[in-house]
């Protein structure tokens, strides 16, 4: 047997569902005819665009995984697939749908009450409503514990003080599940609206990275958040992480997704372009190159299939979710940041995508745990000791 198939040497698709091979083309077309058009002036223009959150609503993609309130309860599979979709157009994009469907809905399905779930699910799930996440501070980034962010108990609700950095989509959000420390130390979670006061969300300026969506912080001033916004079933640093499992999960498909549009950018720009009387693509430095490519996409991605095979079966650790985090992102980067040399002069040019799939990276690796911090989570699953 000697057939290649050039896009897809493990052939994943064939292992598919025809449910997951559905969605997966429905959401490849509107991201390469309707996101795909727009990427380029919107990452040039810092666009802070939220019809793109109602046309992923309608699409049916936000919270995918969430059975009922107006969700499409798929497989983790096929959230996988959406990921890798969105983010092959641009991360910044997949980021939104990240932090609204596993950060902001899924905190509010499995730690909420029945009536939240029924108040902002299917607003959240239509994009009616767009979502924030504020964990990180300005002391506290890869140390959550050490946040100051204090909630204190009053009658009718709680009392939310301190300053969160860092957060997607907060400057354009209508809600944001803010965590805090109770008076016991404990870490808490609630759903702050646009529109308590004290509740305040400026934009950061001057990013180079991720410019199609937006990032800024929460800044909470004696803000009153009533009972019926407090999310009963989150106690202790798990509830948070609960979260970043699901999203650092899509996060591993989504950053494979960028790799492949690279390396479809690479190859086509190394068949077409001849120097030294021969095209690019002719030289061994290259080809060797392009295999290391495909390699490094072909196994993540096979791995990734597997993790969301365990994941619907309740298997998968998160310690294998930051090895996976770890693994593909990291992988994603240095073949975008190959594939921005491959294309010469014009690798820096925005209109070739691949210098804007390199700066947007830099981002993934670093946040939902960076790098190195996935990296110690693995070490500390292999010895038993903390290295934090
Ligand atoms: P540790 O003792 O490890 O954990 C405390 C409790 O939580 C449990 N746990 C988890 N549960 C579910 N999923 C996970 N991933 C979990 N990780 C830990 C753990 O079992 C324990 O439970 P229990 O019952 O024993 O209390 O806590 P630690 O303080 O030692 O943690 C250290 C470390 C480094 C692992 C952790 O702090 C960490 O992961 N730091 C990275 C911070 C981070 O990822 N921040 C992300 C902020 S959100 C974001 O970046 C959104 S970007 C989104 C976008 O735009 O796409
Ligand atoms: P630090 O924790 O200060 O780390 C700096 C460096 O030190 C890193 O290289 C790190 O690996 C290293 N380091 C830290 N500790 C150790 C150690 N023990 N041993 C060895 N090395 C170590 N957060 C949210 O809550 N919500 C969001 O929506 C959100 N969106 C984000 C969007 C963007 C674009 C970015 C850039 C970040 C976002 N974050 C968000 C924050 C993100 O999760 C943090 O930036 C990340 O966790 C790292 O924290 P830090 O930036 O404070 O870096």
């Amino acid at each position: 047997y000697s057939d290649y198939n050039l896009w897809d040497p493990l052939l994943l698709t064939e292992q598919l569902t025809p449910e997951e091979r559905e969605i997966k083309d429905t959401v490849h077309k509107y991201c390469q005819e309707s996101l795909m058009p727009r990427v380029t002036q919107a990452f040039r223009t810092e666009s802070r665009d939220k019809q793109i959150f109602r046309e992923l609503g309608q699409l049916g993609v936000m919270g995918p995984t969430i059975q009922g309130y107006g969700c499409a309860g798929v497989s983790n599979v096929a959230a996988g697939l959406i990921s890798r979709e969105i983010e092959a157009v641009d991360s910044a994009y997949r980021s939104s749908w990240s932090v609204q469907s596993s950060l902001v809905m899924f905190p509010i399905n499995e730690y909420g009450t029945e009536a939240q779930r029924e108040k902002f699910l299917p607003r959240l799930a239509a994009g009616e409503l767009i979502g924030c996440f504020g964990l990180t501070e300005p002391n506290a980034g890869s140390d959550p514990m050490s946040m100051t962010t204090k909630a204190k108990k009053v009658d009718g609700g709680w009392i939310l003080n301190g300053r969160k950095l860092w957060i997607t989509s907060a400057p354009i959000a209508d809600v944001a599940v803010v965590w805090a420390k109770d008076e016991k130390g404990t870490i808490r979670g609630f759903i702050v609206e646009r529109g308590f006061k004290g509740f305040e969300t400026p934009v950061i300026e001057g990013k180079v990275s991720l410019r199609a969506s937006c990032t800024g912080g929460i800044e909470l001033d004696n803000c009153f958040v009533p009972d019926a916004n407090y999310l009963p079933n989150a106690e202790g640093l798990k509830a948070p992480f609960g979260c970043l499992s699901s999203a650092r999960y899509g996060i591993a498909w989504g950053a494979m997704g960028a790799a492949e549009s690279c390396f479809k950018i690479a190859r086509q720009y190394t068949m077409d372009r001849k120097q030294f009387g021969k095209p690019l693509a002719a030289n061994q430095i290259v080809q060797t190159k392009l295999a290391d490519m495909t390699t490094d996409i072909t196994l993540a991605l096979n791995a990734c299939l597997t993790a969301g095979r365990l994941k619907d079966q309740g298997k998968l650790s998160h310690q294998v979710i930051s090895m996976l985090k770890r693994n593909n992102t990291g992988k994603a980067i240095q073949i975008a940041r190959t594939a921005r040399d491959m294309l010469g002069g014009n690798g820096i040019v925005d209109e070739y995508h691949v210098i804007r799939h390199v700066v947007n990276l830099e981002s993934v690796i670093t946040y939902e745990g960076t790098y190195d911090v996935h990296g110690l989570i693995v070490g500390r699953a292999i010895t038993g000791i903390s290295a934090f």
